[in-house]
């Protein structure tokens, strides 16, 4: 049986469609607008949730999103290397208008206007992940490969490092 999907989740199983590929958006009954969220509800590892988040390029003004794997934090710099261009937070109003979806259901594909793509790296050790699909509890699963494919991305490294601990060395007994 196929569920009538909402019109933003509609949105981006069309350009699934138009991109050739066999997935199939789902909506979920709980929460999947946080990472923790989505992974809770599908099933799966946070790391194998991939995060689209938007930046404002701060020469252009255009958007840039980077696919980031659940557990991980975006590094700016990094991402500015691999743009060519410094960029910085993008707020509510600005994702909302520049990508035609909201924050916690902002997709890979199927954005109002096209986005330079910035995809990590550590998404790809995957057999599958999960990402956003246009709501707040919208998502589908696909192979590493085919979001490289749908969002013509650059795979590379975005991620801050983690922090192996936060105690000074002052604290060790
Ligand atoms: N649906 C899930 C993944 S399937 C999802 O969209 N998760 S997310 O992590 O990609 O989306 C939430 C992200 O939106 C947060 O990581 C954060 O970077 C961003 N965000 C949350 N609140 C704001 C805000 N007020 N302004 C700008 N960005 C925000």
């Amino acid at each position: 049986m196929t569920q009538q999907l909402s019109s933003s989740a509609q949105k981006v199983q069309d350009a699934l469609a138009a991109s050739g590929v066999l997935l199939q958006v789902v909506e979920m009954p709980q929460s999947t607008r946080t990472a923790a969220d989505a992974a809770l509800a599908v099933g799966c590892d946070v790391a194998q949730i991939a995060k689209s988040l938007i930046f404002r390029a701060r020469e252009t003004d255009r958007p840039v999103l980077v696919i980031a794997s659940g557990n991980n934090r975006v590094d700016v710099e990094k991402v500015a290397a691999l743009l060519g261009e410094p960029i910085g937070k993008a707020d509510a109003d600005f994702v909302r208008a520049r990508t035609g979806f909201v924050i916690g259901g902002v997709p890979p594909v199927g954005h109002a206007e096209t986005l330079p793509t910035l995809i990590d790296e550590d998404l790809l050790a995957f057999a599958e992940i999960w990402a956003a699909a246009g709501t707040p509890n919208a998502v589908f699963r696909l192979l590493p490969a085919q979001l490289v494919a749908v969002t013509d991305g650059i795979v590379g490294d975005v991620k801050l490092p983690t922090k192996l601990s936060t105690k000074l060395p002052t604290d060790t007994p």
